[in-house]
């Protein structure tokens, strides 16, 4: 039990339906929190501030469910996040639902009418329970300002337990204004429940046994992971059976970090972007995909991997198990505990098993040398503007091992995806995979840096997401965090302007933007703002970002705006795309 949580700091009295949902916070060592106030939840504005807990006013609902989303994801623990009535309601669905694609435990409060009038017009009325209902996990709705505690109990639970995921309390106005006698009991804490993984299921005995013959007998196994490695903390467990057995591991875009890129055994990106692991992939005759869902980016629309190749799926939503692939050996479970289990079950084989792929294993570092040396012009390209491969090595350069760079739904995340290195397994690179909405990267930003305040953080977004966000840069000024934001200013909403390119001739429709000083722009807002044109600057401002502890940095990097050439591996001139194809 947390020393929070303990019996002797719970309170007791008449309070507050709102004091009695900041208590339960307090206790359950929750926060910094993302908000914007309303009336109805003013009760538990004032707690926070009585009881001297971290709550953020955000520009945008959204941007706070998208900070509170980093935060977990940093910390494995429930990020936090409110909105009022109305449209502060509406407005946490597209952050709650990257939450809920993602899995990443969240605790949210929606404020909701008074029921003495709600169907009468109130203002900022609107169905919001239905609204959100599908954006979560579990939606409460909390009729009792006793039930208060009981509930917060329950959300805790269901968004740290399984796969996690978000949960919605709605608190209709007078349940937060409401009074009720509580006991010390009331507020009782499970504190198993305040961090993901909850709790562990192991995988079926027999199923291991099932996927140790096929994994044994292979001589080209490869191991495939998504974001469920980071969700189950499940970084020794890979190393040590990656390892252990010889087995080189490849990663989609949230799957980054479970083993660290520069490790010899990383086959880096798999999927719609790869530099070596698409091939290895083809040529395997063994396939261990652990806590991924094979979606569209992963599979390359459902092309890859090739059915023939025996897959074994670990994951801990069995519903999700052959769903976009057909399993050989379903896995039901927890990654960790999984992995332990094929480890323990090959452990007196792994001499042999060594030995047997050696020369398998010795491929990967050539190969990717060979890719490297391929891919060398652009990665140390001179040209102007500036290459994104360019930016992407000045990013693997200049970020110490322990950063964490939040990529944006658009161009940004595809070419960190595929380019950028983490240096140590864990949480160094967060993408919003879950929605890919564009204009996660500043908000982000906010959360991770807030959850790792000695760490240096660095955002990467497209200037068409960092527009959708700009009024949080005063929230990190606000918040005094010395999070660097990369602006990748390429005048466009590249990934459409590349499509555009590509499949319809260059006509060109409502893809372009104005010319923007994103620089200039943030040194107004009080910031740090360096604009980089030349390619052989961006050291520098990076390490001016990084030197920043108290206020954030911009940078505005000027990159390529021919849309021939915006996407990281096709070159679309190279190729003919017919309607209908998606080349990336
Ligand atoms: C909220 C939202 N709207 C639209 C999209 C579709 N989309 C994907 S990438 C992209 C372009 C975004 O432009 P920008 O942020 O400048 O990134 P770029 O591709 O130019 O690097 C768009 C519109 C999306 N992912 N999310
Ligand atoms: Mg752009």
């Amino acid at each position: 039990m947390s020393k929070a949580s303990e019996p002797s700091n719970r309170p007791s009295g008449r309070l507050t339906g709102g004091r009695a949902m900041a208590e339960m916070l307090r206790l359950a060592g929750a926060g910094p929190m993302f908000g914007m106030g309303g009336f109805q939840l003013l009760p538990f504005y004032d707690a926070l501030s009585q009881l001297g807990l971290q709550h953020f006013l955000i520009n945008d609902e959204r941007c706070g469910a998208f900070a509170a989303d980093a935060y977990a994801r940093v910390t494995n623990r429930p990020g936090i996040c409110d909105g009022t009535l109305g449209p502060g309601a509406t407005n946490l669905v597209t952050g709650l639902i990257e939450s809920l694609n993602a899995g990443t435990p969240i605790v949210a409060f929606a404020g909701d009418t008074h029921r003495a009038h709600s169907w009468k017009n109130m203002t900022q009325e609107c169905r919001q329970v239905e609204i959100l209902r599908p954006a979560v996990k579990e939606l409460i709705r909390v009729e009792h300002t006793s039930r208060v505690p009981e509930f917060l109990r329950r959300a805790f639970a269901v968004a740290t337990s399984g796969r996690p995921g978000p949960v919605l309390l709605d608190v209709p106005e007078d349940v937060c204004h409401g009074e009720y006698e509580f006991t010390a009991e009331d507020f009782a804490i499970d504190a198993t429940t305040l961090g993901t993984p909850a709790r562990r299921i192991r995988p079926d005995r027999a199923d291991i046994g099932r996927a140790v013959a096929l994994l044994a007998h292979a001589k080209r196994p490869l191991i495939l992971v998504g974001g469920g490695i980071h969700l189950s903390a499940a970084y020794d467990a890979l190393l040590k059976l990656a390892e252990a057995q010889s087995i080189p591991v490849a990663h989609t875009m949230s799957g980054k970090g479970g083993l660290a890129c520069t490790h010899p055994l990383s086959a880096g990106l798999f999927g719609r972007y790869s530099r070596i692991a698409n091939d290895l992939i083809e040529a395997s005759d063994c396939l261990l995909v652990v806590g991924c869902k094979l979606g569209e980016i992963a599979t390359k629309r459902y092309a890859l991997p090739s059915r023939s190749i025996p897959t074994i799926h670990l994951e801990i939503v069995a519903e999700e198990i052959g769903r976009c692939l057909p399993a050989e050996v379903a896995l039901w479970g927890d990654a960790r505990a999984g992995l332990e289990d094929i480890a323990e079950a090959l452990a007196e084989d792994g001499r042999h098993a060594r030995g047997a792929r050696a020369d398998y294993v010795a491929e990967l570092p050539k190969r990717m040398a060979a890719w490297r040396e391929e891919a060398r012009p652009r990665l140390q390209s001179h040209e102007r503007p500036i290459h994104m491969a360019r930016l992407c090595s000045e990013l693997n350069r200049g970020l110490p091992a322990e950063s964490i760079l939040v990529a944006d739904g658009g161009f940004a995340a595809h070419w960190t995806g595929l380019l950028y290195d983490t240096k140590t397994a864990g949480r160094h690179f967060i993408p919003d995979r879950g929605l890919a909405s564009i204009g996660y990267g500043l908000p982000g930003g906010i959360g991770a840096a807030l959850a790792a305040p000695k760490t240096p953080v660095v955002a990467i977004t497209g200037d068409g997401g960092f527009n959708m966000m700009i009024g949080e840069l005063e929230t990190a000024r606000r918040a005094g965090i010395g999070l660097t934001i990369v602006v990748v200013n390429n005048a466009a909403s590249g990934y459409v302007k590349a499509l555009q390119h590509a499949m319809f001739r260059g006509r060109y429709q409502s893809s372009d933007l104005v010319e923007m000083d994103y620089a200039a722009i943030a040194r107004a807002m009080g910031c740090n703002g360096i604009r980089v044109e030349d390619p052989e600057q961006l050291a520098a401002a990076l390490k001016s970002g990084l030197s920043e502890r108290t206020r954030p940095t911009i940078l505005d990097v000027v990159v390529t705006r021919d849309p021939a050439r915006m996407l990281p591996a096709v070159d679309s001139r190279t190729i003919e795309v017919k309607q209908g194809d998606r080349v990336a």
